[in-house]
């Protein structure tokens, strides 16, 4: 089965000073209440990120292991307009300077409500997002509250929208609920972090690769790609 049946909980960070290092990551952005941390959980096939009846709980960014350095990151919702101002904007800088510089982010999985695509708050995670020429795979999440004729017209018109968007994105229907959806979700994301594997070490190796593909040229770039890192002892 995939790697994603090992995530276990690892940490949560209020800041950019706490996240781990890591050799590879997916992080799950979205609306609040889109259903981020139910999506986390059905990959794993059991409860592992917190899910809640209000929206906007989650301010930390909530790692989780999936073993030999590699994690999925759940991001703050954002959207919510009841989260006081003096909150929200701390949490929105930890998402953007998060999503920018974070070397080691290997893909952005974008969850959104099927009954909701591709909202002015989405198109703008995505537009700014794009830049960093990391792979973007969208959810069309809850999935089982629509038809199936009528899941199908979404997700046709959502990849017609995002084909204007250029290369490196895609989309699918998706339900946490129903569990469908998974194997071409883990599919996906997999590949992405397959890509980002630790190569195993030769003798008195600890010289690990550069970060390749990931398109982030940023010189502050935030931990990962440590030396040591990437190289595995196998
Ligand atoms: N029917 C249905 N409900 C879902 C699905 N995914 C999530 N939900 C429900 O939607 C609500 C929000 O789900 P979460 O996974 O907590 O959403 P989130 O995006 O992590 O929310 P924040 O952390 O607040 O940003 C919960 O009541 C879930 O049970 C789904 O595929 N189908
Ligand atoms: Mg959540």
């Amino acid at each position: 089965m995939s790697l994603f049946r090992n995530a276990a909980f690892f940490k949560s960070a209020a800041e950019l000073e706490h996240v781990p290092a890591s050799a590879g990551e997916i992080a799950f952005a979205g609306r609040s209440n889109s259903g981020k941390s139910s999506a986390i959980n059905a990959l794993a096939g059991r409860r592992i990120a917190f899910v809640s009846k209000t929206p906007g709980r989650t301010r930390l960014i909530n790692f989780y292991a999936l073993g030999a350095q590699r994690f999925l990151a759940d991001l703050p919702g954002y959207g919510y307009a009841k989260v006081p101002e003096a909150i929200r904007t701390p949490w929105e800088k930890l998402l953007g300077a998060y999503l920018q510089m974070r070397a080691p982010l290997r893909g952005l999985a974008v969850v959104m409500d099927v009954r909701h695509p591709l909202t002015e708050l989405d198109r703008r995670l995505l537009a700014w997002f794009r830049p960093t020429g990391k792979p973007v795979h969208i959810l069309l999440t809850k999935a089982d509250k629509l038809s199936r004729a009528a899941a199908q017209k979404v997700l046709r018109r959502v990849e017609g929208e995002i084909a204007a968007l250029g290369p490196n994105i895609s989309v699918q229907l998706f339900s946490s609920l129903k569990n469908s959806g998974l194997e071409e979700a883990a599919a996906v994301l997999g590949t992405w972090l397959d890509a980002s594997a630790p190569a195993p070490c030769s003798a008195g190796d600890e010289n690990p690769r550069h970060d390749q593909g990931s398109g982030n040229k940023n010189p502050r770039a935030i931990r990962g790609n440590q030396p040591g890192a990437k190289c595995l002892k196998v």
